[in-house]
């Protein structure tokens, strides 16, 4: 079992993309538990604020180290484990396909969002043990990639493909792309399938499947490939 406590400003983001498909089906399998937390019940003033002016000046707010350190602080308490903390940031590791099978051998993680211009570096320095991004482009929070953070693990969750799947079998695992797939009607609006996937000789699909995933990966992600291949 593996339990992922997510702490945000938008609780309400969360409802849907985890509701779905493979991430549903682990939570009532009992093999995933995720528990989404509002960090604005931490908020100490009567305003109950959780983000003030960045010291020094600057564009927008920054949040506030004592309001997230109450939030994490409570949330932690609430299991024996800590969980491993991870804060979500562009300023982070990228999330890569190694991370992700890193992660999902943890038993607990905490992941954090952040809103606004960002948090006060305290809280990342102290409570925080890992920074990831998701890629190189600014959201508008945090919680979009701790969903994709949380899809990608929880595929790797011993049980949570079903038969069927193993995430082993997938691209990346030998790091090259997918070769293209087909299936019927073998012909539609004169659109034709590759003839040799029709064709029943086993050795021949198979390296034509290889050369594809190849041809592939050179034209579209050659940095995937080792240099000078
Ligand atoms: N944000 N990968 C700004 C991201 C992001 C990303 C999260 C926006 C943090 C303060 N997080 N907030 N890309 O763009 O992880």
């Amino acid at each position: 079992m593996m339990r992922v406590d997510v702490l945000t400003l938008f609780p309400a983001a969360f409802a849907g993309p985890l509701d779905v498909s493979i991430v549903k089906r682990a939570r009532e399998d009992g093999l995933l538990e995720i528990r989404v937390h509002d960090i604005r019940e931490h908020a100490t003033d009567r305003h109950r604020s959780v983000d003030d002016y960045p010291f020094g000046g600057g564009q927008g707010m920054v949040m506030r180290v004592d309001v997230l350190d109450a939030a994490l602080q409570h949330v932690q308490a609430q299991e024996e484990q800590r969980g491993y903390v991870i804060f979500l940031s562009p300023q982070g590791e990228r999330l890569t396909d190694a991370l992700v099978r890193e992660l999902a051998i943890h038993p607990r993680l905490v992941l954090v969002c952040g809103r606004y211009e960002g948090v006060d570096e305290r809280f990342v320095e102290h409570c925080v043990d890992r920074e990831i991004s998701i890629g190189d482009y600014i959201l508008t929070g945090g919680e979009l990639p701790a969903m994709v953070l949380i899809d990608a693990v929880a595929r790797h969750i011993p049980g949570a493909l079903g038969d069927e799947v193993s995430p082993e079998e997938e691209s990346f695992v030998d790091g090259l792309l997918e070769h293209p797939q087909y299936t019927r009607p073998a012909e539609y609006r004169g659109w034709t399938v590759p003839d040799v996937l029709l064709s029943g000789h086993h050795a021949n699909i198979e390296k034509w499947k290889k050369e594809a995933r190849l041809q592939r990966t050179r034209e579209r992600r050659p940095d995937l490939l080792p240099p000078g291949d």
